[in-house]
């Protein structure tokens, strides 16, 4: 089954840095996403990056190239609608998949995701460069809706990575030309901040350079199950920047080559 994106969206898309397309994810993908979620938080592959919180209360866990170990993320990173998706809204003929990553905050998991943009942490640079971020469950204000800084996407600010646990300065090198990040919660009248609440099934789209964040889980009964599939577009190239996501590298490829490798696969190209 294919998914066609309105024009209207991929406007709004390039114009913001960051949209809701609504029932993009059918029943029986959300089920295969379910399953290998729960193989998952039993058996969590080798980029865990999960936390319990500090109050003791809920439970975070964090994972990426979750694809490279379960089967039906496998499937769903390469086979789903969602290449063709992130092809129509980027513009060109080639998409490769650059990894994915889940974000599930049980019931009553009140840490926020700290406001960051994404493009820091990759090892890549380019502007066709996005992640379809697909709802497992009714994603609310009060379970942790994402928020977006309308726009930033365009501003071409790389802000210096953190960890989202305890400690934000752990585990990145320092960049000297990345910017600290910007205190958006302590002026969000100066921002402006979108934000959508989605059905499962619903995705956002957002760029690799908009600032976003979310708040906790303060739902004491629903759970929110985020799984993030990030997708690169024909001008994307390898990048090692100080600071990117170690566990994103790949040790074959120098600055300027393109993508295509087994980490990154070519999954469409016209
Ligand atoms: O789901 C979340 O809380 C954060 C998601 C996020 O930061 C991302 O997908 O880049």
């Amino acid at each position: 089954m294919s998914f066609s994106v309105d024009q209207a969206d991929i406007d709004a898309f390039h114009e913001n840095g960051a949209i809701a397309l609504r029932g993009v994810v059918s029943d029986d993908w959300l089920d295969v996403l379910g399953k290998a979620i729960e193989a998952d938080i039993r058996a969590p592959g080798p980029f865990y990056h999960g936390y319990e919180p500090e109050d003791g209360k809920g439970r975070f866990h964090g994972n990426l190239r979750t694809w490279e170990c379960h089967e039906g993320f496998r499937r769903f990173c390469l086979e789903s609608p969602m290449p063709d998706i992130a092809r129509q809204i980027m513009g060109g003929d080639r998409v490769n998949l650059l990894y994915d990553q889940l974000f599930i905050k049980e019931p009553g998991t009140t840490n926020p995701t700290r406001w960051h943009n994404d493009q820091p942490y990759w090892p890549m640079d380019g502007y066709q460069v996005l992640t379809i971020w697909i709802a497992l469950d009714k994603t609310t204000t009060q379970s942790g809706a994402l928020e977006f800084v309308r726009g930033s996407h365009k501003w071409n600010r790389f802000f210096q990575p953190e960890t989202f646990g305890k400690n934000a300065a752990a585990g990145y090198e320092q960049n000297p030309d990345y910017e600290s990040m910007i205190d958006v919660d302590a002026d969000r009248e100066q921002y402006d901040i979108i934000s959508f609440e989605l059905e499962p099934g619903d995705v956002y789209v957002f760029h690799g350079l908009t600032v976003h964040g979310a708040g906790g889980n303060f739902s004491q009964t629903d759970r929110r199950r985020g799984y993030a599939v990030r997708y690169t577009g024909d001008d994307a190239t390898y990048s090692t920047r100080l600071g990117v996501n170690a566990g994103l590298r790949n040790a074959t490829k120098v600055d300027g080559d393109r993508l295509d490798c087994t980490q990154y696969p070519l999954v469409l190209s016209r």
